[in-house]
């Protein structure tokens, strides 16, 4: 089956041109002006409209077990409302409980992920330590195609991960050529500040962010950027949400640190007011974490993402519905943490991103897509639209609009955070892997269809980075 996508601008990481794009079966086979359609394809009418890469949605949370219960969104409906939103990737998170062999984890994520209708991948979670920890760490970078591992530094008694972990795993993954990222939040405060406030009497929503205030978050960062330095290893921060985060990114890049960083389309656009709110289940709804900030943070985040210090956008989709985020009725420590928005990322980022001059087009596309393609090492397979590319391809009209609502929204989840946002930029068509699998407002999408992509480790630039300790090697002093 081909497709021939006429007229539209092509626009990657590098550039925006006119052309068409030529897809048969699961791959792009042709780019560039007047391309003639095969006897049999479909043609698809992009003018006016930008054809990129499906976006790629480095951070979510499909079916999660957590904070007593299981997200409600599943592999397939959340790989379709990323369709509907116009990503075609999603990497998810493989969490271990505590003791819980990592291996054993990962196959239980990978049969969840077998009904997924767009492509997927995962990072694994360290969440404890022993031998087989360590064992299990190669052979999924070995056999199983995963190239990166995750340290929540929060979440205390549960998933969160001490120094001493940090520093075992960070130590492992530089073994294996393998990329560490973090949740950034001193745990052991949050813990402290949440009895502190709760005792004063702040049982609602709003006392959720004031147990985890913009220093919790920035005293992590530090750490583990530091941690990472010393064991010469490089880092992504995910959902990086404040000012004193950035900061210490900003710093680690400017010494020459390998430093990634991300940020959550919600953390750009919607500030603390939120946790104020009259309404209990609007605030509960918001109660994610890192939390939302004030204002200032807002602007500092769109400031690092145009200067390159802040590399992808995620959503961190991890949706929790109203009976849920109930059982933390009396205790806002009980409600669980997570918000929606893998099918909004692309149209917020676009609006709230190109609509105002923050982001060029091609921009764009490398925030939403091609960096976290090079990061975690699948471009250009993905993330790109060249020839031998996956045809995983948004074809964007830009004077499209949609009023983002729940009572709309493809996400199993009954509250949208952007709720009544307009929003200018949404996608016409979504191709999964040749596939159109949306097109007029309507999702035709196949339980299954996804694939698990393989992340192998970036070897070479891991190999350059130890021989370089190697040769810096400090001399013992010899003494009579
Ligand atoms: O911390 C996370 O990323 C998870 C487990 C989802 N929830 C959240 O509040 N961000
Ligand atoms: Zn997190
Ligand atoms: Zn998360």
């Amino acid at each position: 089956m081909s497709i021939l996508i006429q007229g539209g601008t092509v626009v990657t990481a590098e550039h925006a041109v006119r052309g068409d794009v030529l897809v048969r079966d699961d791959t792009i086979v042709a780019v560039g002006p007047g391309l003639e359609a095969p006897a049999g394809a479909r043609v698809i009418d992009a003018d006016g409209c930008y054809v990129m890469p499906g976006g790629i949605d480095p951070h979510t949370h499909m079916q999660l077990p957590f904070m007593g219960t299981v997200a409600s969104e599943d592999f397939e409906s959340g790989t379709a409302a990323a369709a509907a939103g116009g990503t075609t990737m999603i990497i998810d998170f493989v969490i271990p409980s505590p003791q819980q062999r990592l291996l054993e984890a990962y196959q239980q994520w990978r049969e969840w992920a077998t009904k997924s209708v767009a492509d997927y991948s995962f990072h694994v979670a360290v969440t404890w330590w022993d031998d087989s920890v360590h064992a299990d760490m190669e052979t999924l970078t070995r056999e199983h195609g995963v190239n990166s591992f995750k340290h929540f530094m929060a979440y205390k008694g549960a998933i969160m991960c001490d120094d001493e972990v940090l520093v075992n795993s960070f130590t492992r993954a530089r073994e294996l050529g393998a990329l560490c990222t973090v949740h950034a939040e001193n745990g052991e405060l949050v813990w402290r500040l949440q009895q502190d406030i709760f005792n004063q009497g702040f049982t609602g929503p709003e006392g959720h962010p004031l147990s985890r205030p913009p220093e919790v978050e920035g005293e992590a960062a530090n750490r583990a950027l530091r941690i990472a330095e010393v064991l010469g290893v490089p880092l992504y921060l995910v959902h990086t949400s404040c000012i004193d985060a950035l900061e210490a990114v900003t710093r680690a890049q400017l010494e020459g640190q390998r430093v990634y960083a991300e940020v959550l389309a919600q953390h750009l656009v919607i500030d603390d007011s939120v946790y104020r709110s009259k309404d209990w289940r609007t605030a509960a709804h918001h109660v994610m974490s890192p939390p939302f900030r004030a204002r200032e943070h807002q602007a500092a985040l769109w400031r690092g993402l145009q200067g390159g210090m802040l590399h992808t956008t995620a959503s961190d989709h991890c949706c929790f519905c109203t009976p849920q985020k109930a059982a933390g009725k009396d205790d806002f420590r009980l409600i669980p943490n997570g918000t929606g928005g893998v099918e909004d990322r692309m149209s917020v980022l676009w609006h709230h991103g190109v609509r105002t001059g923050k982001l060029t087009p091609s921009e764009f596309v490398r925030v939403t897509s091609t960096a976290a393609a090079q990061i975690f090492n699948v471009y250009p397979r993905k993330g790109s639209v060249t020839v031998g590319a996956d045809a995983d391809l948004v074809v964007w009209d830009p004077e499209g609009t949609r009023t983002i609502s729940a009572k709309t929204h493809n996400q199993k989840i009954d509250f949208n955070i952007y709720e009544g946002m307009e929003v200018v930029g949404i996608p016409a068509y979504t191709l999964s892997r040749g596939k159109v699998v949306w097109a007029d407002g309507k999702l035709d999408v196949e339980r299954g269809a996804g694939r698990y992509i393989d992340r192998p480790c970036h070897a070479p630039y891991y190999d350059a980075v130890k021989r370089a300790r190697a040769l810096a090697k400090p001399t013992a002093v010899d003494r009579d």
